[in-house]
């Protein structure tokens, strides 16, 4: 593929409600949209910053830095023929995955278009449908939470994670255990406890949880050693893991029992698959997790969800349930059985809206080899 044209575009897209978490209050998803033109073909990529360092220290402006002066001018003009040719081109670059990913899944829709097969098929998935499950903002009531999570099992999501922070945890947990004794549920804390909590997370292992997401620091992998230590219910990290390596070091210390992976955080799709891969054949289960991406970034997510070890539910939502108009057709929707289809037509498998993402585009600009 020859890399003619780049585009990239700063979105603002207003959620359905606000999300509250640990990190503090979002009510609109800004990420960066990534095009890519190539021979005839258009490939598109969703880079999920967001405007402030709250859960990554990437950020819109950052990412936006990096791939305008640093990894577009290194592509554009190429002519790849796989996609570490291209990741060869930024290797330089250090850290900014979230640039990198949003840039790399835009060559891999290219690549996948230009062979006429799904994404999903040259990721490597083997599922047509992946078991999904649904992430509650924390709520200012039990009321209120038990109010959401009884809509969304309606709906038919297949697990409930809910956010949590000290002071706002184990009264929800218990509330909804009570309420609903057999639903898999699982919990988030994005990095608000320290390892002195642990007589929180002890009362934690009364409530039948499939894992712990998070608990510690952003950056921790040792902390949770000691902490999954002292606790049969497993700990999950996300924030922590950034590469293979991570993950290497995460279970050769007993940090976790699980991994969330998320391709924007690891630095796209090669890496997640490593991820994926050395999990595999360390009997650790993976599942994918979400950054509220819209369509573009979600087809994505549901090709790498369908490889064989993503075993748990994906943080991945209808898009009702993150927005009122999505910017891609098909809308993704949940079956009653909790499953989502795997886009299945070439590429990511979806089309753009591209009113619609003309609509929610706040600034774009392009780049042309010359
Ligand atoms: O920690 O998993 C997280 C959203 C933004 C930032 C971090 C996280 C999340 C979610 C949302 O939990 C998952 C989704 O996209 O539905
Ligand atoms: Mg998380």
């Amino acid at each position: 593929m020859l890399i003619e044209r780049i585009e990239l575009r700063h979105v603002k897209l207003k959620l359905v409600k606000p999300f509250e978490t640990s990190m503090g209050v979002e009510t609109h998803e800004e990420h960066i949209i990534v095009r890519v033109d190539s021979e005839g073909v258009s490939g598109w990529g969703e880079c999920v910053v967001e405007p402030l360092p709250t859960y990554s220290p990437e950020t819109v402006s950052t990412a936006w830095h990096i791939l305008r002066d640093g990894i577009i001018p290194a592509v554009l003009g190429n002519r790849y023929s796989t996609i570490s040719e291209a990741l060869d081109s930024w290797s330089w670059v250090r850290g900014h995955r979230m640039a990198k990913a949003g840039l790399e899944s835009a060559l891999w829709d290219v690549m996948a278009k230009q062979k006429n097969i799904s994404l999903s098929s040259l990721l490597g998935g083997t599922r047509r449908t992946v078991d999904v499950g649904v992430s509650i903002g924390m709520q200012p009531s039990i009321e209120s939470m038990l109010g959401e999570v009884s809509n969304f099992l309606e709906q038919g999501y297949a697990r409930i994670k809910i956010k949590i922070a000290p002071e706002r945890d184990l009264k929800f947990i218990k509330a909804i255990r009570l309420k609903f004794p057999e639903i898999t549920l699982q919990v988030d804390a994005n990095s608000a406890y320290t390892l002195g909590d642990v007589d929180i997370f002890r009362d934690m292992e009364n409530y039948n949880l499939l894992l712990i997401e998070q608990p510690l620091g952003y950056e921790d992998i040792y902390d949770h050693s000691l902490l999954q230590r002292e606790l049969k219910t497993p700990i999950c990290l996300d924030e922590s893991i950034h590469s293979v390596g991570d993950a290497n070091a995460a279970l050769a210390l007993k940090s976790c029992q699980i991994i969330n992976i998320k391709p924007g955080r690891v630095g796209g799709f090669s890496e997640s698959i490593k991820i994926h891969n050395l999990c595999a054949d360390k009997n650790i289960p993976v599942w994918h997790g979400g950054m509220l991406e819209s369509g573009i970034g979600r087809a994505g997510n549901l090709a790498l969800a369908s490889l064989p070890n993503f075993s748990l539910p994906g943080d991945i939502s209808a898009s009702k349930r993150y927005f009122t108009q999505d910017i891609v057709e098909p809308e993704f929707v949940v079956t009653s059985d909790g499953k989502m289809d795997v886009p299945d037509k070439p590429g990511i498998g979806v089309d753009i809206l591209e009113d619609q993402l003309s609509a929610v585009t706040v600034e774009s600009e392009e780049f042309r080899s010359n």
